[in-house]
């Protein structure tokens, strides 16, 4: 797992490079903002769905035998710098008081405690832009078809019938305490998992994958996706608050129902576990060379923030 570890942190220092050299600079009375963005872009965060980025694009070189030119390596990169803009916009507004009202995130306080919440609210607005900029910018991806592509899928997963849908249910339905399981599998697999799908299909658009081979990394990123939100529920309520760097108890303290407190803590993790068991099954099949992508479905759930 330390090995694993290193490498996650490799992938961070990489995005986070790209980050700071193509994040915008303020040009006149916009500099507030820009720090804004930055103190939430940069630095932080696992970055685990870069990582599924540009794993999924390493692994599909090595099946189809073709060199990972460094104008590809590139290509993978900006699209996974995009989408941890995407999330750290959808972080920044899940902290803001009309809907989580957290006042950490990642060890620090959120963007909109740090700054205020029309600055946190805009910083996201203009994080979410920024991404869709860079991805339809022909000086980073060169092919037109896999630009549009890209801007479509990613679209679809983070909009009405994907993040934003489910972020909407999971406000709508955070005091019920009626909820069964397959209604928080259906917020969960809007709210987190479609953005996490989305890095496996875009992965799969630079390089030109398979219909069979795009399916099996659709089906692998869907496991990896709720394990993670299994795992992150249990966090919820067994977590180091220093460690995970935001406040624990959330769920209780909002009243949100979730997979622990539908399933109990014992089948949860049970639940969790196979889930991830069932991720590593599919993606092994692609042994060697999908190694690091064993290693995330197994950290998903052992991971402690
Ligand atoms: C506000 C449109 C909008 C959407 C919010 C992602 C999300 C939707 C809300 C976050 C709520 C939450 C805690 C979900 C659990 C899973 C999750 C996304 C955890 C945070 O992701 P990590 O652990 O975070 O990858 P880091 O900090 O590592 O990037």
């Amino acid at each position: 797992m330390d090995d694993f570890l290193k490498k996650l942190e490799k992938n961070s220092y990489d995005i986070d490079k790209f980050l700071e050299r193509n994040l915008p600079t303020g040009d006149f009375l916009n500099k507030r903002l820009i720090e804004s963005i930055k103190y939430s872009a940069i630095s932080g965060g696992k970055k685990i769905r870069a990582f599924l980025v540009m794993e999924t694009g390493k692994l599909l070189a090595k099946i189809y035998n073709k060199n990972l030119s460094e104008k590809k390596i590139n290509e993978l990169v900006v699209v996974a710098s995009a989408i941890e803009a995407i999330h750290c916009y959808s972080l920044i507004h899940d902290d803001l008081p009309a809907m989580d009202n957290s006042p950490l995130r990642r060890g620090k306080p959120s963007n909109h405690v740090k700054f205020d919440d029309y600055t946190a609210i805009l910083a996201g607005d203009a994080l979410l832009s920024w991404a869709f900029q860079i991805i339809g910018d022909a000086n980073f991806i060169q092919d037109p078809k896999q630009r549009s592509d890209i801007s479509f899928e990613i679209a679809k997963a983070i909009g009405p019938n994907g993040m934003v849908g489910g972020q909407q249910a999971d406000m709508d339905f955070s005091n019920q305490n009626n909820l069964n399981l397959s209604e928080i599998e259906w917020i969960q697999r809007h709210k987190t998992g479609s953005l996490i799908s989305s890095c496996c299909l875009v992965a799969c658009i630079l390089l030109d994958a398979n219909e069979e081979d795009k399916k099996s990394l659709m089906s692998y990123a869907d496991n990896i996706g709720l394990a993670f939100q299994i795992a992150d529920d249990l966090l919820d309520i067994n977590a180091n608050e220093k460690l995970i760097g935001k406040p624990v108890m959330q769920d209780d303290k909002n009243k949100t129902p979730n997979f622990v407190t539908t399933l109990g803590e014992e089948h949860a993790s049970k639940r969790a576990l196979e889930t991830s068991k069932e991720a590593i099954e599919i993606i092994s099949k692609y042994q060697p060379g999908s190694e690091n992508l064993v290693s995330l479905a197994k950290y998903t759930v052992n991971r402690d923030y």
